[in-house]
């Protein structure tokens, strides 16, 4: 009831009596005023007069399940949202989800993490009030080769989202970070569990820094948030909620083709390092090149001196700009 009274509240134009939302949701109204005082306890500001009713007076950067789900269009991701204030890891959270039967789609959003996890082992520094946390459960019919196309997805609907909602100049280091002014706003881990033919599940788990301040000393240099960029704070549930919607659309894309050719120009179109030096750092030897995008699969073209397009896999190497990370 409190994601609808919120919904509600803001579509409204003005006022909503109190005899207007009892009567649409079928509720008392001492019904109704305990989930607007949950509400204000949670941060909103909800004007209430007498004889005209409740009226939102501004929208804080509240992130609850409420808020996130108020949000939310009417796709089939994120139609099942599970909602913590504080757990280890929403990667963690989603795969003991996806064991227990989940539906595909599943969200699992925390406003903090005790073990946010990087990749190989790497931890993602997760403070509480600042941050999004997300991850996806999925449950494609597709062999697991398919499934580290996922990660370009994610990667190429948060920069989507991050420029929408904040007009910053959000691009992809190839495979799936997303930066700002060279810096990382966004890592993406995805995991799988899969059988030599077919995978059972994936989750794929994305961390973005919105409105943080300060970073640890280990990552500050590298690291930045939307806030620190912009100046401004951003609301994290409209940005999840935007993140949703633009990962659905290109997921569904991926489904159709079962590859990265009909979302490979978006891509294209948000790389940094198009047509740019890149160094690659293969454990068997650097080496220059020229980036010249992504092939269907994901893997990154690089043209080598001898003007030879190489393709290299995520996973295997890395990529650096030649004036840094990126
Ligand atoms: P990664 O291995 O590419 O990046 C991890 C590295 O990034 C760390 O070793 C550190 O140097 C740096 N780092 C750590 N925290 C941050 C941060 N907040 N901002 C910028 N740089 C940082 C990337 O791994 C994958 C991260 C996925 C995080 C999401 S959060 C939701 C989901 N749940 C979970 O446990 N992990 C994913």
């Amino acid at each position: 009831m409190k994601t609808e009274i919120l919904t509600i509240l803001k579509e409204a134009e003005g006022f909503v009596s109190g005899q207007n939302l009892c009567s649409r949701l079928n509720v008392s109204r001492t019904a109704v005023w305990k989930v607007i005082r949950q509400l204000q306890e949670e941060g909103y500001q909800i004007e209430a007069v007498r004889n005209k009713g409740y009226r939102l007076v501004q929208a804080a950067d509240v992130m609850t399940e409420a808020e996130i789900g108020s949000r939310l269009k009417a796709g089939w991701i994120g139609k099942k949202l599970v909602y913590f204030y504080e757990t280890d890891s929403t990667n963690l959270q989603a795969r003991k989800l996806a064991q227990a039967g989940c539906p595909d789609g599943t969200l699992v959003v925390s406003d903090c993490q005790t073990a946010g996890k990087g990749r190989r082992g790497r931890s993602w520094s997760s403070p509480h009030g600042s941050s999004i946390y997300m991850s996806f459960v999925l449950r494609p019919s597709l062999p697991p080769y398919c499934a580290s196309a996922v990660t370009l997805i994610a990667g190429l609907a948060v920069t989507d989202a991050v420029c929408r909602e904040t007009g910053l100049p959000a691009g992809i280091k190839w495979p799936n970070d997303v930066v700002v002014n060279g810096k990382k706003i966004c890592g993406i881990l995805t995991e799988m569990s899969a059988e030599l033919e077919n995978i059972h599940y994936i989750v794929t788990g994305i961390g973005i820094n919105v409105n943080q301040q300060d970073f640890p000393d280990e990552i500050a240099a590298a690291a930045t948030s939307l806030r620190l960029e912009s100046g401004k704070s951003w609301n994290r549930s409209a940005l999840t909620a935007s993140i949703v919607s633009a990962f659905e659309g290109y997921y569904v894309k991926f489904l159709q083709s079962q590859d990265l050719s009909l979302v490979k120009d978006d891509y294209e179109k948000r790389l940094v390092n198009l047509d740019a030096e890149v160094r690659v750092l293969d454990p068997k030897g650097q080496w220059s090149g020229i980036c010249r995008g992504i092939d269907k699969e994901g893997e990154l073209l690089v043209e080598d001196q001898e003007g030879q397009i190489k393709t290299v896999r995520s996973g295997e190497v890395s990529v650096r700009g030649i004036y840094g990370y990126v």
